[in-house]
C-alpha cells in the first residue's frame, strides 16, 4: 500500500491476478463432473467457463462482501453462480440467432465447437446450474432470510427485468434498419443487458454480508454507473479497435452495424463521459464510508481496460 492508502498499479495487477486464480479455483468447486450419458453436455459447460474471462462478476461480489465485513464461504456458490450466468449469456450471444461469433475470449466459441444446438443446450444447462449451485447456500451457516434475497436479486437481474429484457431490445431494436433507435432506448439497453448483471454482483454481495436496505440500495446505484462506464468503454474499444485495423470513420459498432454511444456523442465526449460516469461511482463508494482500495482500483481499471 501507499501512504495514503491506495494501491499502485503493481500491487493491483498482481492481487487482480490472484483474485481471478481464487475465483477459477471457487468455479470448478462447482462445475460438473464429465461423465454419464449426457457427457457432451458436461463437456461443453466446462468449455465456456473454462475458456477464461475477467471473472469481474464474481470479484466484484466478493469484494463487496468483504466491504460490508462479509467474512464466510456462503459468498462462493454465489460467486459461482453468477459467472455461470455472465457465461450462458455469452453462449447464447454468440449463436447464429444472435451475433453468430466464431471466436471469444480467443477462443473458438461453444457452438463452433459443439454445434448449434449443444450451444443452445450448454447456455440452458449453465443457467440451470448456476440457481442449483446459489440453493447450495442455504445449507450453509447464515441467516435463510439473506440467502433468499440474495436468491431473488439474481433471478430478477438475469431475467426479464434485467439482462434478457435488455437483450430482447436490443435485438429487436436492430431489426429495424433505418437505424432510428434513440438515446433513451440505448440507455434502457445498457442499464439492463450490461448494467443489470453487475449490479446484482454488488447487491448480494452486500445482502449476504448483511448490510442495511439503504446500503443495498446505493450499492445498486454505484453499481449501476460502474455498469454505464464499463458498456461504454466497451463502445469506445469496439470502434478504437475497429479503426486500428480498419481505419475506418468513427461511429459505430462496425461488426454488428449498430448504434453505440459514440454514435450520438462523438468519441472524445464518450471517453470523458466514461471518466465521469466512474469518479461519481467511486464518490458515491466513498460516501457509504466504508475503505477498500481494491474496489477503488478496481473501478478504476474497467474503465480504462484495453479488451
Ligand atoms: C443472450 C440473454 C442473453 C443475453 C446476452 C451479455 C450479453 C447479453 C451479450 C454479450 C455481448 C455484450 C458485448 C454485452 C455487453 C456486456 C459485456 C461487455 C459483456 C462482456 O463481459 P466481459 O467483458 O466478458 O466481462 P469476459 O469475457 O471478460 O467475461
Amino acid at each position: 500500500m501507499s501512504l495514503n492508502g491506495n494501491l499502485n498499479k503493481s500491487q493491483f495487477m498482481e492481487e487482480l491476478q490472484q483474485k481471478v486464480e481464487h475465483i477459477n479455483n471457487v468455479l470448478e468447486k462447482f462445475l460438473p463432473v464429465e461423465e454419464g450419458q449426457q457427457r457432451i453436455i458436461f463437456e461443453a459447460m466446462n468449455y465456456s467457463v473454462r475458456a477464461g474471462g475477467k471473472r469481474l462478476r464474481p470479484i466484484l461480489m466478493e469484494e463487496t462482501y468483504h466491504m460490508f465485513g462479509g467474512s464466510s464461504a456462503v459468498i462462493e456458490p454465489f460467486m459461482a453462480a453468477i459467472e455461470m450466468i455472465h457465461t450462458y449469456s455469452l453462449v447464447h450471444d454468440d449463436l447464429p440467432a444472435m451475433d453468430n461469433d466464431e471466436y471469444r475470449r480467443g477462443k473458438k466459441t461453444t457452438h463452433a465447437v459443439y454445434g448449434e444446438a449443444m450451444g443452445i443446450l450448454a447456455g440452458d444447462a449453465l443457467l440451470n446450474l448456476a440457481y442449483e449451485t446459489a440453493a447450495k447456500a442455504f445449507d450453509m451457516e447464515v441467516a435463510d432470510t439473506r440467502v433468499a434475497r440474495a436468491f431473488a436479486v439474481l433471478a430478477k437481474k438475469a431475467g426479464v427485468y434485467g439482462m434478457v429484457g435488455g437483450q430482447v431490445v436490443d435485438v429487436e431494436s436492430e431489426k429495424s434498419d433505418d437505424c432510428s433507435i434513440t438515446r433513451e432506448k440505448l440507455d434502457f439497453i445498457y442499464r439492463l443487458k450490461t448494467g443489470a448483471l453487475i449490479e446484482s454482483s454488488m447487491m448480494i454481495g452486500a445482502i449476504l454480508a448483511g448490510a442495511s436496505s439503504d446500503e443495498v440500495s446505493r450499492v445498486e446505484q454505484i453499481a449501476a454507473k460502474l455498469g454505464l462506464a464499463f458498456q461504454i468503454q466497451d463502445d469506445v474499444l469496439d470502434v478504437t479497435s475497429t479503426l486500428e485495423v480498419l481505419g475506418k470513420p468513427v461511429g459505430s459498432d462496425e461488426k454488428n452495424n449498430k448504434a453505440t454511444y459514440v454514435t450520438f456523442e462523438g468519441l472524445d465526449k464518450v471517453v470523458s463521459d466514461v471518466e465521469r460516469i466512474s469518479k461519481e461511482a467511486e464518490e458515491q463508494l466513498d460516501d457509504l464510508g466504508y475503505d477498500d482500495a481494491f474496489l477503488k482500483e478496481l473501478f478504476e481499471y474497467l474503465i480504462h481496460r484495453e479488451k
